[in-house]
This record gives structure tokens, sequence and C-alpha cells, in this order.
């Protein structure tokens, strides 16, 4: 097993519902551990950059207005298999389809409005954490 590094992104819809430390409790409970993490109000040149694999798909737009439609907390999650570990602890991206006890099952509008981000793969993880943390900013 290896100490993974994971992006997660708690997204406007949460932090409208003042969810941020239920969210934390959740993700802490499974033995992921908050190595970094600040609340932002991404531009839409950011969230376009972010999302960017995802420009040529219907709901691009939508996705994008609603990632700057309120704060979000960045963070960076450590722990073993994190990228895995995570995507298990946040439940499937519909939160329809997601499992008792995942953050999008216990607090997700819909799939669009779901709570909570979490990279896919290792590049993604290293990609995205760069994108909006600076090294020292990140304390394991
Ligand atoms: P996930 O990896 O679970 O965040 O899911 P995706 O990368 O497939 O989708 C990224 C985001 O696009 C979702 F969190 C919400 C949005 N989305 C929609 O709004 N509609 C869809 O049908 C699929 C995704």
């Amino acid at each position: 097993m290896a100490l993974e590094r994971t992006f997660s992104i708690i997204k406007p819809d949460a932090t409208e519902r003042n969810l941020t430390g239920q969210v934390n409790a959740v993700i802490e409970k499974a033995g992921l551990r908050i190595v970094a993490q600040k609340r932002i109000r991404m531009t839409r040149e950011q969230a376009e950059t972010f999302y960017s694999v995802h420009r040529e798909r219907p709901f691009f737009g939508e996705l994008v207005d609603f990632m700057i439609s309120g704060p979000v907390v960045v963070q960076v999650l450590e722990g073993e298999n994190a990228i895995a570990r995570y995507r298990e602890v946040m439940g499937a991206t519909n939160p329809a389809n997601a499992a008792d006890g995942t953050i999008r099952k216990l607090f997700a509008k819909s799939v669009g409005e779901n709570t909570a981000h979490g990279s896919d793969a290792a590049e993604t993880a290293a990609i995205e954490i760069a994108q909006f943390f600076a090294g020292n900013e990140i304390v394991g």
C-alpha cells in the first residue's frame, strides 16, 4: 500500500449549506488526513482550466457556472491509496447511485451539485494539486 495524496474540492452546494465541517468529519473518519486546505472563490478561468477535460460535454457551461457560484474549499488529502479511497468515500457521481454513508449520498443535491470532487488518478491528482497549492502550503 502506498501513501498517496489526492486533490479534493468541497463544492458550492456544500459551503452554501455550511457543511464543510460535516464533510471533513467523513473524510477524517475514513482515515484520510487533510494536509492542506483553503476556502477560495474560483475564477471562471480557474474552473474552465480545472474541468477542461469536460470542455466538449453538454454540461460544461453549467458545471463552470456552478463551480464559481459560491466559495469552495480546496484540499489535499493524504493516506494509504488516498486517490481510490477518497473516490469510495465520495460515492458515485450521481447521488442517486451513491452508496450509503458516502459524502454524495449524505449531502449531494444532484449529479451537477454533488458536494465533492476527488482526483481520478495519480497524474490528475498531481496536476490538480499544483493548480491550487504551492509545495510549502502542504504540511503532512
Ligand atoms: P466525478 O469524477 O465523479 O467528479 O465525475 P465526472 O468527472 O464524470 O464529472 C465531473 C463533474 O461534472 C461532476 F462532478 C458533475 C458534472 N457532471 C454533470 O453535471 N453531469 C453529468 O452527467 C456528469 C457530470
